[in-house]
């Protein structure tokens, strides 16, 4: 009777033991779903969080980089600026050296000899063209088809072609529009300029589009067909040169 009380006692203790057991895991497994809840709602929190955190870095970031950019960007620009200022400082610099060291002069060209008058460089070709052949040829030998823009350039043009004894294509047309007078370069030729010998312009036969000098006693203007062959007279800058 004594051991069954015993095995009784026993049992209870297992029996208790066992109930505590079950009550302490389910505590364990509830608090671990709950601590598993609450870490899904951290979680689910931070994320944005997180994320607009990284946007706002990087946007910071982003206008940071901008400011630098702009800031070296302006800063080149003043350099170039400088640098322009500087060269074109260096330029007058050298123009003045060679105005106080240097002299006038024509420059060298293939097809013949430039002369100087005044700030100008003259060449007479004798060798007849089209008023487009001789207008190429005065490009081509660093000048353009003489343009009589002042009275003295044009009297020194009618004196030569006094003692030459010719007449000679020079740079005006009126090609674009007949009876509009404009200099080979597209310029206006001002009326003030204009030297027409007597009946001059008068488009003659099928028409006359561009300019001589030399006609007559005066040797002034004429116009005359494009195509027909002329002696020509070009015309370039002088410049300045070491001596
Ligand atoms: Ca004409
Ligand atoms: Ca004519």
């Amino acid at each position: 009777m004594e051991s069954t009380r015993c095995l009784y006692i026993l049992v209870s203790f297992f029996l208790i033991s066992v109930t505590q057991q079950q009550a302490l895991f389910t505590e364990t497994q509830q608090q671990q779903l709950k601590d598993d809840k609450l870490l899904r709602k951290i979680s689910e929190q931070l994320w944005p969080l997180v994320d607009e955190y990284a946007t706002h870095e990087f946007n910071n970031a982003m206008f940071e980089l901008r400011q630098t950019f702009l800031t070296e960007i302006d800063q080149l620009s003043d350099e170039i600026n400088n640098l322009a200022e500087q060269a074109a400082q260096v330029e007058e610099a050298m123009k003045n050296m060679t105005r106080g060291h240097g002299v006038l002069g024509c420059p060298k060209v293939t097809g013949g000899y430039y002369h100087l008058v005044g700030q100008n460089c003259y060449m007479f070709n004798d060798v007849k063209k089209t008023w487009y052949e001789a207008k190429e040829w005065c490009v081509l030998n660093k000048g353009h088809l003489a343009r009589p823009t002042t009275f003295d350039i044009n009297q020194y043009l009618k004196n030569e072609c006094r003692v030459r004894g010719k007449q000679y294509w020079i740079g005006g047309h009126d090609t674009v529009q007949e009876g509009v007078w404009l200099w080979d370069n597209g310029d206006p030729i001002p009326s003030i300029a204009m030297d027409w010998a007597p009946g001059e312009p008068n488009n003659y036969g099928s028409g006359q589009d561009c300019l001589g000098i030399g006609q007559d006693q005066a040797k002034q203007w004429d116009d005359k067909s494009c195509n027909h062959n002329l002696e020509f007279a070009c015309q370039t800058a002088a410049v300045y040169q070491l001596r």
